[in-house]
């Protein structure tokens, strides 16, 4: 148990050193939050598009720089324009970062 509990200590702070030094490096551009990894695209589904609130609910992936699980949910998006090229069952690659304090749709595109 101790043996497991060291290892795994060891890993994290193996892993956490690069990170945190990016976050030093990041510190001076207007990033609302320290994301724990780059934004990358993940797999979604298209479930409900509201064009007059600018906001997608989405049956997503795991989104790893926010550290949400795969779950079906209703962001805002950055570029409300992009909605219209959306509808119902869409399978699509989605980008999703935090602005503004809330996850957020940054790029979404046909997959
Ligand atoms: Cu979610």
């Amino acid at each position: 148990m101790k043996r497991t509990l060291i290892t795994i200590a060891s890993v994290c702070a193996t892993l956490s050193l690069p990170a945190h030094a990016a976050d030093d490096m990041a510190g001076m551009n207007m990033k609302p939050s320290a994301s724990m990894a780059a934004p990358k695209p993940v797999e979604a589904e298209v479930r409900k598009v509201d064009m007059a609130n600018g906001k997608v609910t989405l049956k997503h992936g795991p989104i790893e720089n926010l550290g949400m699980s795969a779950m079906t949910m209703s962001f805002p998006v950055k570029d409300k324009a992009s909605l219209s090229k959306l509808k119902e069952g869409d399978k699509v690659n989605a980008t999703f970062d935090t602005v503004n304090g809330a996850a957020t749709v940054i790029r979404i595109e046909p997959r």
